[in-house]
């Protein structure tokens, strides 16, 4: 009896779950670019033309493979505009009444499947090293989920960077060597690029079409679109970038937009990498001499294990976690966000490039848009929102819990021990973009003063009733009760004068 195998957008690899266990001799495979999905925020062109393209070419590397493949273009007549309603609607052609899907990477697409007409059995995404069983029974009984623990635990797993029961090098985490503020000039050239083939411009010319005027820049696009393009990308970032990207991973340097960053993820997530072989590659360049332990360490960090344990905190955490709010942020996502029409330069660069290349690495992400939004008091769904759509790399099981939960404290502190928040001395010591700014990051209050020196103190003032007893930010509470109580009046002033002015849609 034959069965329809859903293959979503993120999941194009043969290794996938449904994939594995499916019967190529009579099951049928389903794969369907949808209004659903395409909309249900406002997704940066590149990221659905890179999903699209992707999908395209493994549907045709599968038909080769000798699958059946029944695939729906987003501007067929047919189309029923929803995932859900293309299994239905391939399961009345072919008289099936059973599929096999890969459990999607969000809530709402399972309660869509689990909801949907049809016997849909959903397999485990197993691109993962530790199931939800093994996250669950690490979580379980622990006051605190940190990340470092369970990280140890994947090392040992996997045996990446072992030496024998014991970590190469003798120290679990080098992070401490991964912070060096920006460099003069960048070696790396930046990601390969790969001139789009005639399947990408056709998907090309449809995003055009139909999402052009969604925020962000279609072209020049020049993504990897398969996996041997992925690989290849890898291989020249392992050879090119991995020696540097240790000690800069923290840098922020204007107009160098992707530093020493890998941007695997955008692969990975999609299924055109394996997170274990990407892992194997770093590790054979440290033990061929040609990169060293901090860079190798650090990158497989974020895959073994911030990558996992994101993972398992946003399907522990359930569905309700990205409407949670602890801090009570109700102010509207600024415009410029949208049009980086700011004067904070820090912003205007972040928002600029994530504009056009739909990528912004970790610190920007998290200092310099996310750190602001959580000073300013920002609601963190819209902020949510806003990262799940503007990235090519966000799907809800990875932005949630960073933005949520690492980057907005709106869980409550699941995920972060204290609040990611600075002033903007942290800025200006791991980047240069303090030098273009028409603020003064060295002015603390008054005419010219950073927003980010005003609103951070206005955030703790705000918040001391939560934050004030963590032994973590006894410093920052110390240093402002320090403050002369006139002096303190006058930034909380400057702070609401600032957020006013903002909030009336005045330049900022
Ligand atoms: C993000 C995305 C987009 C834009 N479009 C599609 C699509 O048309 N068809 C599809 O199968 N998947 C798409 N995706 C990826 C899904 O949204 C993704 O599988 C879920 O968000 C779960 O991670
Ligand atoms: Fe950002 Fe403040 Fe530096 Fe301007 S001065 S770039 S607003 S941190």
């Amino acid at each position: 009896m034959s069965r329809l195998i859903l293959v979503l957008g993120d999941q194009c690899t043969s290794a996938i779950a449904a994939l594995k266990a499916a019967d190529k001799g009579s099951d049928i495979v389903v794969m369907a670019e949808v209004a659903d999905e395409a909309t249900y925020v406002p997704h940066h062109p590149k990221k659905i033309a890179f999903i699209f393209s992707v999908m395209r070419h493994f549907a045709a590397r599968l038909r080769d493979d000798g699958w059946q493949v029944e695939y729906t273009k987003l501007d067929d007549g047919d189309n029923t505009g929803s995932i859900p309603g293309e299994l239905l609607r391939y399961a009345d052609k072919h008289g099936v009444s059973a599929a096999l899907a890969t459990e999607p990477g969000e809530h709402r697409l399972i309660a869509a499947l689990e909801e949907a007409p049809l016997d849909v059995t959903l397999l485990e995404d197993d691109r993962f090293l530790a199931s939800h069983a093994e996250f669950e029974a690490w979580a379980d009984g622990r006051k605190d989920l940190r990340m470092e623990y369970f990280y140890r635990d994947m090392r040992r797993k996997t045996g990446l960077l072992m030496d024998g029961d014991a970590p190469e090098g003798g120290k679990w985490n080098y992070d401490a060597e991964n912070r060096k503020p920006a460099p003069d000039g960048v070696s790396h050239k930046g990601p390969m690029e790969f001139t789009p083939d005639e399947t990408t411009e056709e998907v090309l010319a449809l995003v055009e079409d139909r999402f052009g005027s969604n925020y962000g820049d279609l072209r020049p696009f020049w993504f990897a679109v398969e996996s041997g393009q992925a690989k290849r990308a890898l291989a020249h970032w392992v050879t090119h970038a991995l020696p540097h990207f240790g000690d800069y991973q923290d840098a922020m340097l204007t107009g160098e937009r992707f530093l020493y960053h890998s941007i695997t993820s955008l692969y990975i997530h999609a299924g055109l990498l394996d997170p274990l072989e990407v892992c194997k590659a770093a590790e054979a360049a440290y033990r061929a001499g040609d990169a060293p332990l901090n860079a190798v360490e650090g990158f497989i960090r974020q895959i073994i294990g911030w990558r996992e344990y994101i993972r398992g905190i946003y399907f522990r955490e359930g569905p309700d976690y990205t409407s949670r709010n602890v801090l009570n942020h109700t102010r509207p996502l600024p415009e410029f966000y949208w049009d980086a029409a700011t004067d904070m330069a820090c912003i205007a660069e972040t928002v600029t490039q994530t504009m056009e290349e739909a990528y912004a690495h970790h610190i920007q992400r998290l200092m310099v848009t996310g750190n602001f939004a959580l000073l300013a008091g920002i609601d963190p769904s819209e902020v949510h929102d806003w990262y799940l759509a503007v990235y090519a790399d966000a799907y809800e099981w990875v932005e949630a819990p960073n933005v949520i939960g690492m980057s907005q404290f709106a869980d409550g502190g699941v995920v972060a021990s204290k609040p990611y928040v600075s002033s903007g001395n942290y800025i200006a010591k791991m980047s240069n973009y303090c030098d273009g700014c028409a603020y003064d990051v060295k002015t603390k209050l008054g005419e010219g003063a950073c927003p980010f020196n005003l609103l951070y103190w206005a955030f703790l003032d705000r918040h001391r009733a939560r934050f004030s007893k963590n032994p973590r930010m006894a410093n920052m509470y110390g240093t402002w009760d320090r403050m002369k109580e006139d002096r303190r009046a006058q930034v909380l002033e400057d702070a609401e004068a600032f957020l006013r002015r903002m909030d009336q849609g005045a330049r900022v």
